[in-house]
């Protein structure tokens, strides 16, 4: 070959080298692209909240009952011992992030003291009529530094309007009183329970609505956007969040962030349980539940509240299939969480804290069977750090992650975490460990599909040499924020 063309070669070479070095820097250090709904910045942050408190208080407390009618008198109301802090370091002690309290319940008695409406607390006896239950809790939330969240039934059996325009105006007045003097507020429940009978200011007759019309949820939710732009909405024809479809703390544990947003699906009870892996929006499930039978205070089941084993099983079905739980207390008349609710929950938060105390991966060796590199590595999925993950390459489908124990470990537990704001792409892992060398793989009561923001499995305890999780997308890039594995006494 004549030099030159020698000289051409290795020009040729020197060129092909660098560009493959400048592109596998260049993708490396390039985030993967999302690829289908991803959540806002404020759907995210809700997520991360993952257990929060419902307070059900009011007049139904003191009737012994879970739907009033709408007719009884307000004077019923009447706390003997009440306190807000009391509840607010009680939800604080059982690990909640914050509170939302029924201002309104379907009898329409309001906790504050609106202008739309005698049927308040201010014609009450408590404090003689001065007080206002929601500036109380929403100070105490302040306080103990507890975020703030509030109810509001759309069903009003006690007004004479309901039903007609006049009532939809007072609903709209009502969100705008409360946005309006107690934000900022986390999340603003509209409940689906719609029309019927009632009192409605004496008539004492059937009203029945069209929920997704008649309501102008759209005006609802702009005017809570109005003063608290961060408030999650539940329920409705806007929501930010969608329903589990049942009140009894079950998550499939196949669970899509993804749904469909027509007004039919939001009420399809079980396609809510677990999402769509194809639907068109983001939209996380909440898990609503009653630490007893009642949403509301019943003496008759003192005997019925949740166990430490039952809310530790609700956790794992709720947080652990990716979803938030919101866990009922219901206040008693004395105007207190009593005393058993809050022994079984502070008691469970402890042995759920000791369960996640120690993360037996942390010395342990991490292998991937492929990395996008730079600040993409598979050590990531130690770090508890919401905002570092590991990815592979584009167009990489599967790809597997090999911990390696400084010596035989046992475990039982473990914890998976796919960082969302990419989009939830895992759609089945597999979990094998290896032990006296060999492969075996962990049985799990559940299926191994989906993981989200948040993922935990319980299982038989293992011993351990090597831990190994097989991943695979159907969509997206493969983005893993946290693996961890504890063993549970
Ligand atoms: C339901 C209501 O009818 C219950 O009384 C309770 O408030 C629950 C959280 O939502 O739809």
């Amino acid at each position: 070959m004549r030099p030159r063309s020698l000289h051409i070669i290795r020009v040729m070479t020197k060129i092909a080298v660098v560009s493959a070095a400048v592109f596998a820097l260049a993708s490396c250090v390039r985030r993967p692209e999302a690829s289908g709904p991803v959540p806002s910045r404020q759907q995210l942050e809700w997520q991360q909240l993952e257990t929060y408190a419902f307070i059900h208080f009011g007049l139904n407390t003191f009737n012994d009952m879970e739907w009033g009618f709408g007719d009884t008198p307000s004077r019923t109301f009447n706390p003997s011992n009440l306190d807000c802090e009391q509840w607010v370091l009680t939800l604080k002690a059982a690990g909640m992030k914050g509170v939302i309290l029924t201002a309104k319940h379907h009898d329409g008695f309001c906790l504050w003291p609106t202008a739309t409406t005698e049927y308040s607390i201010k014609n009450t006896y408590y404090k003689d009529g001065e007080g206002d239950l929601v500036r109380e809790l929403s100070e105490a939330c302040k306080k103990h530094g507890l975020k703030f969240g509030l109810y509001l039934s759309p069903w009003d059996r006690n007004q004479p309007e309901y039903g007609y325009k006049g009532y939809v105006d007072i609903y709209h007045k009502q969100i705008e009183e409360l946005v309006s003097n107690y934000g900022p507020l986390f999340e603003f429940w509209f409940d689906g329970a719609n029309g019927g009978t009632g009192w409605y200011g004496g008539a004492n007759d059937m009203r029945s609505i069209v929920a997704e019309q008649y309501y102008d949820y759209e005006k609802a939710r702009d005017i809570v956007w109005k003063y608290s732009p961060e408030a999650s909405i539940f329920g409705g024809t806007v929501p930010t969040l969608r329903w589990i479809g049942n009140e009894e703390g079950k998550a499939n544990a196949t669970q899509w962030c993804m749904y469909k947003t027509d007004f039919e699906s939001l009420n399809d009870e079980k396609a809510l349980r677990q999402g769509y892996r194809d639907g068109e929006a983001w939209l996380p499930a909440e898990v609503d539940v009653s630490i007893r039978p009642g949403w509301f205070y019943h003496e008759s089941e003192d005997n019925q509240v949740k166990t430490v084993e039952q809310l530790m099983d609700l956790y794992y079905q709720s947080v652990g299939h990716n979803t938030n739980l919101l866990l009922n207390f219901p206040v008693n008349q004395e105007g207190r969480v009593p005393s058993i609710d809050s022994a079984n929950a502070v008691q469970w938060y402890q042995s759920l804290q000791k369960e996640f105390a120690n993360d037996l991966l942390q010395g342990c060796k991490v292998t991937a069977s492929n990395t996008r590199g730079c600040r993409f590595k598979a050590k990531n999925v130690l770090r508890d750090d919401y905002t570092l993950y590991w990815a592979t390459e584009d167009g990489v489908h599967q790809a597997e992650l090999i911990f390696d124990f400084p010596k035989a470990t046992a475990f039982n537990r473990l914890l998976l975490q796919e960082y969302i704001p990419l989009g939830q792409n895992v759609d089945a892992f597999y979990l094998d460990y290896y032990f006296n060398g060999k492969w075996l793989p962990i049985e799990t009561n559940e299926p191994t599909t989906t993981i989200g923001y948040k993922r935990l499995l319980r299982f038989q305890t293992i011993k351990a040499d090597k831990l190994r999780i097989r991943f695979k997308v159907f969509k997206g890039t493969l983005c893993i924020n946290r693996v961890g594995a504890f063993y549970a006494p």
